[in-house]
């Protein structure tokens, strides 16, 4: 863990962000690299979950700690997660995205779902979740696929979401 790196998060309307993540095909040291920069930088944020796209690799790796502030960390890892069963209960939770910086709005999603995925080992596990976990989840594979949860909300809050970071995208650029 001595040379973790902070990675820069990708704001939208990055298009980078709409791409498709590719499947890793051998979980190896450059892998292992990568996780240990999400962490740092998700950490950093500070956020709850991170997708490898949104340090710019499309590469389909997830990092989640769902710990709470007082709690011991709880790290997880998730390669290749992939969604093999979606209850047909929805649930609503509040999401946000560190790629759409405090914009928050409430999505529907399966209430729980099975994931399967591979560990840092290359192991193959299945996951049963809930709650936070099943959002957050689901939130993160959305972005393997190019998908985010502004996706999930109605055209208008999407496309007063996606105009103002435009705006400050242009106004950026403009200065830089
Ligand atoms: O994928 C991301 O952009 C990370 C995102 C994950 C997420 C949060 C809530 C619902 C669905 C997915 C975040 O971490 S946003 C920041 C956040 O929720 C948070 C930050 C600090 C403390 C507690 C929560
Ligand atoms: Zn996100």
């Amino acid at each position: 863990m001595a040379d973790m790196a902070l990675r820069d998060i990708l704001i939208i309307p990055d298009k980078r962000l709409r791409q498709l993540s590719e499947p890793v095909k051998k979980v190896d040291a450059g892998i292992r690299t990568l996780v240990e920069d999400m962490f740092e930088t998700m950490y950093d944020a500070p956020g709850i979950g991170l997708a490898a796209i949104q340090v710019g690799v499309p590469k389909r790796v997830v990092t989640l700690d769902l710990a709470k502030k007082e709690e011991p960390k709880s790290p997880q890892v998730f390669v290749n997660p992939e969604i093999v069963w979606a209850s047909d209960d929805k649930a609503i939770h509040e999401e946000g995205c560190l790629s759409i910086p405090e914009y928050y709005g409430d999505v529907e999603r399966p209430a729980q779902v099975k994931v399967k995925y591979l560990d840092l080992e290359g192991k193959t596990h299945e996951l049963e979740a809930s709650g936070l976990l099943a959002t957050c989840l689901q939130h993160e594979i959305d972005h393997l696929n190019g998908v985010l949860f502004i996706d999930h909300l109605s055209k208008l809050k999407r496309d007063r979401v996606l105009k103002k970071f435009s705006k400050a995208a242009k106004r950026a650029a403009e200065t830089a």
